[in-house]
Formats: structure tokens, C-alpha cells, sequence
């Protein structure tokens, strides 16, 4: 098998213009992979350690040169020689010669460089596409797309505090079509904002960001959109949030301060309740980060309360971490996890957590993160570990966009073959 030759990274930008890395290993029968490293806003705070540079005289701080250092010396030199399809010894490799829990010595965005882009490599290596080189020869689901159309919390300048309104196209029969219905809804809904005469400006995730005061007012609009775009709420288009509570509670969760809301003050069981009546009020599949990354005790009365009826999904809360995961697990905790790759720092770590979360029955949605660039790594991911779900955005920004057209691609290569995971992934509020 084909050795690691050369591994080099440059500083490029996100869609935010933040500084990020960009990593190519070569190996010696000429196999190239290139991968990109997102980067979060609403970060939940065991995520692994994004090394930035602090120093204020470039990108306000944000220049990630050592990291870049760090991939063109230390790690190197240490993979150089290595096999390029020997995933698990090149990700061993790299947690070796950073030595600590959080990636903190050499940064998570530089091991996640070196990590993505060598199974790219691997992948060419292989003569395989990405997708079945991290699946098997049998890998062939679609994940149903959740695209983010309303923007609020971190990710938009607008009052509203929940941070993710998201139209779920899981009723079709392929990924193309779903797709389409999605796409179509988000020009319903430009139109209807229109109308109204509100913003149409996009936030950074590529969904609108308008001067909403409530999530039952986004709510409702993306319901008339899907009505607009002639498709069938609740049956063809359903919707889901994340709520990103970590954000507006504190380090421990409550009190929760939701103003838009009329949740000034309000404990993890106030916040149950309300998510119970939006659910009785429209076709909620998922609940993302409902309550606060350390409330754990709030998370496992919501859980008792709403599990059975719609999906909860723990991004930062769990953070890729399969550590958190097991904990998730064993108290009964959400039904779901989110996977970002960049949340714990290698691909083998980030297998390991979908696997763990799959094999003990939750939900698995892979995610991009709000700063990204036009890498579409998550996309084989998705299709690889056949999870059913992704999150990449609104149906605008072309980093966004990259991650679905991607899916395309895979799905017409597939053929026949091709199967579309569909709205039974919601298995809690949509049923068998
Ligand atoms: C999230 C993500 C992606 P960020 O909270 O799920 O939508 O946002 O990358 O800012 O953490
Ligand atoms: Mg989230």
C-alpha cells in the first residue's frame, strides 16, 4: 500500500472570513487529498481546542499559523512513512503526539486537517469515492437534508433566541426530490418575507434572518411556506430546531433567558413544557440542544417527558465525544446525537461516536458547522455511515450548497442502488 510522502497546510479563510486551515497529504504512488476545517460559533465548551494564533495584529487574533506549523513540522514528521489506508494508525498517531484529552497541545483543527485529508487520500489510494471508502460496498443512504432557513441566536443580528428554524424535506422518495421540496420552501419563504416587507438578508448558515419577534411567528411562516410551495406540512415537509440552550442559560443551564419568548427566567422544566406545546402546535421531528451543555438532571426529565414523541438531539452536549456519549447513554439521556468532526479532532474519533450512538439505537445526524468552507467531507459521512440525517445549511451560500450538491452526485453515481432514508428516520414523531 501506497506511504505517506508530503503533508502540508496553508492558511485560508471560512465563509466568515476567519482564518481556518487547509491540509494536502500526498502519497507515494501519487494519491492527493485536500481537506478544509470548519469552525463553530455556539461551541459547547468540551468541544476539542481550536488552536488560534491571539495575536491581535492578524485577523483580530484569529490566525491559526501555528496550527499550520504544527502540520507542516511536528505532524510531518511523524506520519511520513505511514500507510495511507491505515486510518486508525495515522489518527493514533496524531492523539500520541498531542498527548491530551482536548487536542490542546497541537490544536483539534490541525489534527482534523491531517485526519480528513489523509483518508481523502486513502480514498484515491483505494480507487474508491470517499463515501464507500469510509462505508462498504454496500453503502447506499441518502440522509434526509435539514436545511436552516431562519437564522436567530449566535448565527444572525436579529431578536430571535432560538438559533435554528429548519424545514426537514423527509416525505419523497429520493434525496433530489426532497431536496428540491426544501429548496423550493426557502423561495416560498423569501417571497413571503418579501410581502411582509422583512429582510431577506441572509444570516451565516445561509437562512433568512429577519426582525422575527417569536418561534411560533418563524414557525408559522416556514408552515405557509411549505403550503406556499404546494407541499404538505406534516406529511411531505415537517420541521425542527436547535435551540442551542447553552447559549442563552448558564455554565449549569437555568436560568434560561429567552425574552422573545417570554421566557425571562425560566427553569429546564418551563423550557420542557413550552418545547410540549410547540409540539402539539406543529410537525416538530427534531429539538436540537433543548436544554444547556452541563444540565444534565433537566436533560433527563425532558428526555422522560418528550423522547418518546420527537427527537433530541445533543450537539453540545455531547460533542462528538463518545465519553459524554456513554454518560448520555447510560442515564438516559436525548435520542440523538449530532456528529461534527471538528468537535473531537480526529475522523477515527468521530467514527467512534457514530458507531456508539448507532449501535445503541439513538439518532445520528452529521452537521457542518456555521463557519465552513466549500469542503463536503461530512456529505460522504453521512452517506458512509447511512445515519439518515444532515445538516448543511440553507438552500443558499455555495459552502452550504457544496455539501448538497455533493449528495447529488453520490446519489446519481448510486443509481438504481440509491436509497432514500426518508421520514421514518424521525422514528418518534413520525412512526413505522
Ligand atoms: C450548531 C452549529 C451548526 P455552530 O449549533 O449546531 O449549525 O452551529 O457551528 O456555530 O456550533
Ligand atoms: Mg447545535
Amino acid at each position: 500500500m501506497p506511504l505517506i510522502t508530503h503533508i502540508h497546510a496553508i492558511e485560508i479563510l471560512d465563509s466568515r472570513g476567519n482564518p481556518s486551515l487547509e491540509v494536502d497529504v500526498i502519497a507515494d504512488d501519487g494519491s492527493f487529498g485536500r481537506a478544509a476545517v470548519p469552525s463553530g460559533a455556539s461551541t459547547g465548551h468540551a468541544e476539542a481546542l481550536e488552536l488560534r494564533d491571539g495575536n491581535q495584529n492578524r485577523y483580530n487574533g484569529k490566525g491559526v499559523l501555528q496550527a499550520v506549523n504544527n502540520v507542516n513540522g511536528t505532524l510531518y514528521e511523524a506520519l511520513a512513512g505511514i500507510e495511507i489506508t491505515d486510518q486508525i494508525r495515522i489518527d493514533r498517531t496524531l492523539l500520541e503526539i498531542d498527548g491530551t484529552d482536548n487536542k490542546s497541545n497541537l490544536g483539534a483543527n490541525a489534527l482534523l486537517g491531517v485526519s480528513l485529508a489523509a483518508a481523502k487520500c486513502g480514498a484515491k489510494a483505494s480507487d474508491l469515492p470517499l463515501f464507500r471508502y469510509l462505508g462498504d460496498d454496500q453503502t447506499n443512504i441518502l440522509p434526509v437534508p435539514l436545511l436552516n432557513v431562519i437564522n436567530g441566536g449566535a448565527h444572525a443580528d436579529n431578536n430571535l433566541d432560538v438559533q435554528e428554524f429548519m424545514l426537514v424535506p423527509a416525505g419523497f422518495d429520493t434525496f433530489k426530490e426532497a431536496l428540491r421540496a426544501g429548496t423550493e420552501c426557502f423561495h416560498a419563504l423569501k417571497k413571503l418575507l418579501n410581502e411582509k416587507g422583512m429582510s431577506t438578508g441572509v444570516g451565516d448558515e445561509g437562512g433568512f434572518a429577519p426582525e422575527l419577534a417569536t418561534a411560533r411567528e418563524s414557525l408559522d411562516l416556514l408552515m405557509a411556506s411549505i403550503e406556499t410551495a404546494g407541499f404538505r406540512p406534516g406529511d411531505q415537509v415537517y420541521v425542527a430546531l436547535d435551540v442551542a440552550a447553552g447559549e442563552v442559560g448558564t455554565r449549569e443551564g437555568p436560568p434560561y433567558r429567552l425574552p422573545g419568548e417570554g421566557l425571562e427566567d425560566a427553569s429546564s422544566e418551563q423550557l420542557t413544557d413550552w418545547y410540549a406545546s410547540l409540539l402539539a402546535s406543529y410537525p416538530l421531528v427534531s429539538i436540537e440542544d433543548g436544554l444547556g451543555d452541563e444540565d444534565w438532571n433537566g436533560w433527563k426529565k425532558l428526555t422522560e417527558a418528550l423522547g418518546e414523541k420527537v427527537q433530541l438531539v445533543g450537539d453540545d452536549l455531547f460533542v462528538t465525544n463518545t465519553d459524554r456519549i456513554k454518560r448520555g447513554l447510560s442515564e438516559g439521556i436525548a435520542n440523538a446525537v449530532l456528529i461534527k468532526p471538528n468537535q473531537i479532532g480526529t475522523l477515527s474519533e468521530t467514527l467512534a461516536a457514530v458507531k456508539l450512538a448507532s449501535s445503541s439505537s439513538y439518532g445520528v445526524m452529521i452537521s457542518h458547522r456555521s463557519g465552513e468552507t466549500c469542503d463536503t467531507t461530512i456529505s460522504d459521512l453521512a452517506v458512509a455511515s447511512g445515519c439518515g440525517q444532515i445538516k448543511a445549511g440553507s438552500a443558499s451560500r455555495g459552502e452550504r450548497i457544496a455539501k448538497y450538491n455533493r449528495l447529488l452526485r453520490i446519489e446519481e453515481s448510486l443509481g438504481e442502488m440509491a436509497s432514500f432514508a426518508g421520514a421514518t428516520t424521525f422514528r418518534q414523531a413520525v412512526g413505522n
